[in-house]
C-alpha cells in the first residue's frame, strides 16, 4: 500500500527510479561523495560558503548589496553554444534542418566516454526540481545530476528545487533525466545532447546558463516542446505579463522575442507617467507553457521561479523594477566591479568600473567592463511587479501573443495578423540580429522562428503544423502581433524610446483584441496610424513615428521572397496552410 511521503523519509527513498539512476551515474562518473539536495535555506547557505571558501564566489559590498555574490565563469564559457547543441532522435528528419543532429547510440557513446570517471575528487549533487507550481497539473519534474555547486545554487533560485519536487516525482514516477558535468571546461570537449524520446539530457564541459542549468532551455524548451507536440500544448520562449488598464480590467500577454531582445524588460515594465492607472504584473520573463483550456482560451504557466537576466542595459531609467530587485539575494555572473565592491555593467547609469569581468583592472582598451552576456540570478518574488498568479496552478488566460525581433530596418513598430494562420506565418518569419546570449557573431540578422531557433526540440516544419493544430482547438484564440523596438536611424540611434513606453504599443494591442482600436489594413497585416497610438508626452517626432509605422512594398516583396525560400528549406514537411499564407501576402503586396 502506498503511504504519503513524510518529511522524515530520507531523500533516496522517495523515488526508487531516481535512486537507481543516481547509482548508475555514480558508477560511471565515480564521484568522491553524493549529496541529495533538499532545497533548504541551510543547504543553499552551506553551498554558498563552500564556493566562497574556494574563491569561486565573491561577496559584494554588504551595505549596498546584502547577500549578493559574484561568480566568474571560465572566459571561454560565457554563453550558450548552439554549434555544440544536438537533438538526438532516431531519424535525422525529426530533428529537422533547424537542429544539429546525432544518432542516439553515437551520442550516448560519445558522452559516456566524457563522463567516465569525470567526478573523481568531486561531489555529485542530485538536484530534483519541478518546472511550474508544485501543485499544477501542467508542471513537469526532472532531476539534474551535476558536479557544480554553482549550478545547484542557480537551480535553487530558478526552479522549485528539493524535497517537494522529489516527492512529486515519487508519486508520478516519470521525470526528465539531466546529467551534467563541468568536465574540464574545455571547449573542445563540450556538448549539450538531448534525447527527447528518452526524456533525457547529457551536458558536458560548460558551467554556464542555458548549457548547464538543465531545467531551463534543455528541459523546459527542447524536451518540453517535443512532449508538448505529442500532448497538444506549446512550450515557448515567451514572457508572460499581466496588464491592468485604468478601467480595472486585467489581460495577460505572452511575448516571444529572441535571446537578449527584451523579454525580461517588457515583463516588468513601468508605465510612462502619462499613462496613470495602468498596472503591470510579471508572471514570467523567459518561458511559457501554454495549454488550450476547456473554455477555448489559451492558458499559460511560467515553469520557472526566478530570472536569469541580462545585466547590461539594466538601469534605473530603463528597468527600475529589475534594478531594485537585484539589490539583495542575487547571484551575479561575469559583471564588473566598482572600487567599493559593487557590481557594475554598461548601462547601470552610475558608478565606474574598477575591475572588469575577467578580474583585471578595468582598461577600456580591453572592451566592455562587464561581459555583454553577464547575468543576474534572482528569485521572482523579489520583483516589485511579481504577482502570485505565477503560482496559480491553472495558469493565466492569454489575450494576445506577440512575436518580435531586433531589426534595425524593415519591421515596423507593431502589426497584427489577420487570423491565427497568418499569425503562425508571422511567428515563423521572425528574424533578428544575433546577440551575445550565444557564442558567435553578434548583430547578424537570421531567421529565428517564434524565437525558438535555438530551442525547438524537433523539426520546425512539424512545429509550425503543431501551432496550426493548436489554433484549431481554440474557440477564443488570442490575437497575434509582431513588434520591433529596435529600429535605428542612419546615426545608429534607436528610433523608438522602448522600455516603459512599450506599454503604448501593448495598450493598442489589447484594444485591438477588445475590438476597440483603429488600424490600417496593409499587405503585411493591420498597423496603427500614428493617431491610433497613445503618444501623449512621448519624445518622438512625427516623421520618425510615421517611419516606424510604415510598410515599404519593395523591401517587403524582398522580405517575403526570403521567407518563402526559408520555408522551402523545410521541404515537403512545410505545412501547405503556411505556404498559402505566404501566397496571400505576396498577392497583397502585388
Ligand atoms: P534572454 O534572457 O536572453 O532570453 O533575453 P531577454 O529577451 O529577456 O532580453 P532582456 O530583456 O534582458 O534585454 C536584452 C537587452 O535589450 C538589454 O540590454 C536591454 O536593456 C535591451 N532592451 C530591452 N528592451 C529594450 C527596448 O525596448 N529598447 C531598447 N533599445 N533596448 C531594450
Ligand atoms: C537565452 O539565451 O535565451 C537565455 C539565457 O535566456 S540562457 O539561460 O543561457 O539560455
Ligand atoms: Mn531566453
Amino acid at each position: 500500500m502506498a503511504t504519503a511521503p513524510s518529511s522524515h523519509t530520507p531523500l533516496p527513498q522517495l523515488s526508487a527510479p531516481v535512486a537507481q539512476w543516481v547509482d548508475s551515474v555514480a558508477a560511471l562518473t565515480r564521484p568522491d561523495s553524493i549529496h541529495w539536495c533538499d532545497g533548504s535555506t541551510a543547504e543553499m547557505a552551506a553551498l554558498r560558503d563552500l564556493l566562497l571558501g574556494r574563491q569561486e564566489l565573491q561577496a559584494l559590498d554588504p551595505a549596498t548589496y546584502p547577500d549578493c555574490y559574484l561568480a566568474r565563469s571560465h572566459p571561454s564559457d560565457v554563453a550558450r553554444v548552439e554549434h555544440l547543441t544536438f537533438i538526438c532522435t532516431p531519424e535525422q528528419e525529426d530533428a529537422g534542418p533547424n537542429n544539429h543532429w546525432m544518432a542516439p547510440a553515437e551520442a550516448h557513446a560519445k558522452m559516456d566516454a566524457l563522463f567516465a570517471g569525470c567526478m573523481q575528487g568531486r561531489t555529485l549533487y542530485v538536484v530534483p526540481y519541478c518546472m511550474g507550481p508544485i501543485d499544477s497539473p501542467y508542471s513537469r519534474c526532472g532531476v539534474e545530476i551535476t558536479d557544480s555547486a554553482y549550478v545547484v545554487l542557480n537551480m535553487g533560485i530558478m526552479t522549485r528545487m528539493g524535497r517537494a519536487a522529489l516527492e512529486r516525482i515519487g508519486r508520478e514516477g516519470s521525470f526528465v533525466r539531466g546529467l551534467h558535468s563541468v568536465g574540464e571546461l574545455d571547449p573542445n570537449r563540450r556538448f549539450i545532447m538531448h534525447f527527447p524520446e528518452e526524456l533525457s539530457i547529457k551536458s558536458f564541459g560548460s558551467g554556464y546558463g542555458g548549457n548547464a542549468l538543465l531545467g531551463k532551455k534543455c528541459h523546459a524548451l527542447r524536451i518540453a516542446s517535443y512532449q508538448a507536440r505529442t500532448e497538444g500544448w506549446l512550450a515557448e520562449h515567451m514572457l508572460i505579463v499581466g496588464l491592468k488598464n485604468p478601467q480595472g480590467e486585467t489581460h495577460y500577454v505572452a511575448c516571444a522575442f529572441p535571446s537578449a531582445c527584451g523579454k525580461t524588460n517588457l515583463a516588468m515594465l513601468i508605465p510612462p507617467d502619462t499613462m496613470p492607472g495602468w498596472e503591470v504584473f510579471t508572471v514570467g520573463d523567459d518561458i511559457a507553457w501554454l495549454h488550450p483550456g476547456p473554455d477555448g482560451r489559451l492558458w499559460a504557466i511560467n515553469p520557472e521561479s526566478g530570472y536569469f537576466g541580462v545585466a547590461p542595459g539594466t538601469g534605473p531609467k530603463t528597468n527600475r523594477n529589475a534594478y531594485d530587485m537585484i539589490r539583495k539575494d542575487t547571484l551575479f555572473t561575469n559583471v564588473a566591479l566598482t572600487a567599493d565592491n559593487q557590481p557594475w555593467w554598461e548601462g547601470i547609469g552610475s558608478g565606474a568600473p574598477a575591475i572588469d569581468w575577467l578580474g583585471r583592472p578595468f582598461d577600456k582598451a580591453n572592451g566592455p567592463a562587464a561581459h555583454p552576456n553577464s547575468r543576474f540570478t534572482v528569485s521572482a518574488v523579489h520583483n516589485p511587479s511579481y504577482t502570485t498568479e505565477a503560482e496559480n496552478p491553472r495558469g493565466v488566460p492569454i489575450s494576445a501573443l506577440v512575436f518580435g525581433g531586433r531589426r534595425r530596418e524593415l519591421a515596423p513598430l507593431v502589426y497584427q495578423a489577420r487570423d491565427w494562420a497568418h499569425g503562425v506565418l508571422m511567428g515563423a518569419s521572425v528574424a533578428s540580429e544575433t546577440t551575445a546570449a550565444a557564442t558567435g557573431a553578434v548583430g547578424v540578422v537570421r531567421r529565428d522562428p517564434m524565437a525558438m531557433k535555438p530551442f525547438c526540440g524537433y523539426n520546425f516544419a512539424d512545429y509550425w503544423q503543431h501551432w496550426l493544430n493548436v489554433g484549431a482547438k481554440l474557440a477564443h484564440p488570442p490575437g497575434i502581433f509582431h513588434v520591433n523596438w529596435f529600429r535605428q536611424g542612419a546615426d545608429g540611434k534607436f528610433l523608438w524610446p522602448g522600455f516603459g513606453d512599450n506599454l503604448r504599443v501593448l495598450a493598442w494591442i489589447l484594444d485591438r483584441c477588445a475590438g476597440r482600436a483603429q488600424a490600417q489594413d496593409t499587405p503585411i497585416g493591420f498597423l496603427p496610424s500614428p493617431s491610433d497610438l497613445d503618444t501623449s508626452g512621448l519624445d518622438i517626432d512625427a516623421a520618425t513615428l510615421a517611419e516606424i509605422l510604415s510598410v515599404k512594398p519593395e523591401a517587403w516583396r524582398q522580405e517575403v521572397a526570403d521567407i518563402r525560400s526559408y520555408l522551402g528549406e523545410y521541404g515537403a514537411r512545410t505545412p501547405q496552410a503556411l505556404l498559402a499564407e505566404v501566397a496571400t501576402v505576396e498577392q497583397r503586396l502585388g
